[in-house]
């Protein structure tokens, strides 16, 4: 885990954290989901390997009672043997489906809200779609960095303090810290 680079915006620490998402110590950690929280490869194969299969279990059971999590939308289950305590399961778009920058914009936002709402006080995101979803790297890290700066900007009374975003290959990474970098 490194970090790349660090910076505090309105009270926030922001972090561009260059390694694999299931090692971070923040209280929640963001999956890269699908509607049906089949969780095969990727950020999803990571967390259950690594978690255990209690995360899968729960999974299944909200999307046998509440059905397939829309795209766009975040549901959380327990992190089983990880450092976080919660797995936020958030729900991107594949890209070619249409609409997929609202679609991105709304999965970060759900995942936040719910964050919020578990009164959590640091939380990592990785580059939601931007890998077997297909979403153009470099524009998705945009948008999900863009997104979370809005969020805090309209939300003051967040809980959440830090938030880390956080990418295993060196090339995602360096887009947020890009990113980060170039916030006013
Ligand atoms: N830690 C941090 N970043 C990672 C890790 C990791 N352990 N593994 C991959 N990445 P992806 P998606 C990066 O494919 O595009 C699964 O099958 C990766 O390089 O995990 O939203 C799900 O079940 C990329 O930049 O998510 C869904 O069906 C980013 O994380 C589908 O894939 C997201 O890649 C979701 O696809």
């Amino acid at each position: 885990m490194e970090v790349l680079l660090e910076r505090v915006i309105n009270g926030r620490v922001l972090k561009a954290v260059h390694g694999d998402i299931t090692e971070e110590g923040t209280e929640a950690i963001v999956n890269a989901a699908n509607s049906l929280l089949k969780h095969g490869g990727g950020v999803a194969g990571a967390i259950v390997k690594k978690g255990g299969k209690v995360i899968q279990e729960e999974s299944d059971r909200i999307v046998s009672e509440r059905g397939p999590v829309p795209v766009g939308g975040a549901v959380y289950t327990t992190a089983g043997n990880l450092k976080a305590k919660y797995v936020i399961h958030a729900v991107g778009p594949i890209w070619g489906e249409g609409d997929e920058e609202r679609k991105l914009r709304s999965a970060v936002r759900s995942a936040l809200k719910l964050a919020d709402e578990l009164g959590l006080n640091s939380i990592a995101l990785p580059a939601i779609s931007t890998g077997i979803f297909g979403y153009p790297k470099r524009e998705g890290v945009r948008v999900i960095v863009d997104e979370v700066i809005r969020y805090l900007e309209e939300n003051p009374s967040t809980s959440l303090k830090k938030i880390h975003f956080t990418a295993i290959d060196g090339e995602t990474a360096e887009f947020f810290k890009e990113e980060i970098k170039s916030l006013t």
